[in-house]
């Protein structure tokens, strides 16, 4: 057994000439670093006679972005490929195909998404993907139901959880989604331009912070499926007509709704940064009515694959009873409501931003950006317990324009 150590890029290529049916023999491997997140290594290893290649992703011992300050477990590798592996059965083509895992090393060798953009990106750029809302419902549809109490025997159900301990990525959650940007933490990242909204706004507030303080307890204690735990726009991948989630390493079993409020976050970050990158306010209403109208689809799609799988494919018996649907599927909309509010104030004052808005070059746009993040994100968090449809989401919007 090899000791654990962080691969350079030739140790990548001499990884990467063992591995069984992966090359041929002649191949003349190259590999680069291409990772640009928060926690890993990403290389891309490629024979540039057959044109054939793979990722490698290595988890490091501590926070990629932080440094060796801030320690954390390489666990994480072995649950981002058990993820991979439980998403690719219940919806296969969704999620790139996972070749081996390597404990020791912490490596996943995967398929290599070289013709696909990030999802960000592509929002940034203004582009338009006709399956993006469908394959989004139909993704998180299947993986929430499938390990889920409406399907799993029960004792299958907690074994899988325990699979899925994931305490100290679960911690950066909750310190850096449901604690820190609502007080003066260290780890903080605020606009000095908006610093002196975000006291008033977000520390003083005390209505906003008690509902903030019951979505935390919610992530911490709501053990109902095994969730993605990081599903934003970063963490989705697209062709013209294709659709690719990755980096499930924050998977562990929470709340339904914090998988569905990441991606309407994350929409809606965008949404709020659109005038820092659209030529005029045309180009900005019809972009943002194809984000909205995006939201709206997504949630759709999902409900009615959640609903289809609940009638064909529950086992639990309870959750047969006339009325329980209706007041499960309502519960997760109103959990995903909230938590989409928390991850859109996260991305504006917490440790980790968004592209979408930081890449604004105009600083009046944003901040004006940055402040209505805040306010659709509060918004969202207060008025989550009226929603009975997904079209609340338009109305707060509105409300906090
Ligand atoms: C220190 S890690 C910061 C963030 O990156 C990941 O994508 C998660 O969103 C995490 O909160």
């Amino acid at each position: 057994m090899e000791q654990y150590r962080a691969f350079s890029t030739e140790e990548a290529i001499a990884y990467a000439k063992e591995l069984p049916d992966r090359f041929p023999s002649s191949a003349s491997l190259h590999a680069e670093e291409i990772g640009d997140g928060n926690l890993n290594y990403v290389f891309r290893i490629k024979d540039s006679e057959s044109g054939k290649s793979v990722i490698f992703k290595q988890a490091l011992p501590y926070v990629r972005v932080v440094g060796g300050d801030w320690p954390l477990s390489l666990d994480r590798a072995r649950i981002e490929a058990l993820a991979l592996k439980l998403a690719a059965d219940a919806c296969p083509g969704l999620v790139p195909e996972v070749y081996s895992f390597n404990q020791e090393q912490a490596l996943i060798v995967m398929e290599d998404l070289h013709d696909h953009l990030i999802l960000r990106k592509g929002l940034i750029a203004g582009k338009r993907y006709g399956n993006l809302s469908r394959d989004i419902g139909i993704y998180m549809a299947r993986t929430l139901f499938y390990s889920s109490d409406l399907y799993m025997n029960p004792v299958e159900k907690k074994a899988r959880q325990i699979q899925f301990h994931n305490p100290e990525l679960c911690k950066i959650t909750e310190d850096l989604v449901f604690t820190d940007p609502y007080w003066d933490a260290p780890s903080n990242n605020i606009p000095g331009e908006i610093r002196d909204f975000v006291e008033p706004f977000l520390w003083q507030d005390e209505a906003l912070k008690r509902e903030v303080a019951i979505l935390k307890h919610a992530f911490v204690t709501k053990a109902q499926t095994l969730v993605h735990g990081d599903l934003h726009t970063g963490s989705v991948m697209v062709t013209d007509l294709g659709t690719k989630v990755i980096d499930p390493e924050f998977a562990y079993y929470g709340p339904i709704g914090f998988d569905v409020g990441a991606m309407l976050a994350n929409l809606l970050l965008s949404y709020c940064a659109q005038p820092g990158h659209r030529v005029d306010s045309q180009q900005t209403v019809e972009y943002r009515s194809y984000l909205l109208q995006t939201i709206e689809e997504m949630w759709l799609y999902f409900e009615a694959e959640f609903r289809r799988l609940y009638e064909t494919e529950t086992t639990e018996p309870m959750a047969k009873t006339a009325g329980f649907y209706d007041w499960y599927i309502q519960q997760i909309l109103q959990d995903a409501i909230g938590f989409a509010g928390c991850k859109m104030i996260r991305r504006i004052v917490g440790l980790a931003h968004v592209a979408d808005i930081d890449t604004i070059a105009n600083t009046e746009m944003r901040v004006a950006a940055q402040k209505q993040a805040l306010a659709i994100g509060a918004a969202l968090i207060k008025g989550r317990q009226q929603a009975t449809g997904i079209d609340a989401i338009l109305a707060i919007i509105d409300t906090a324009r």
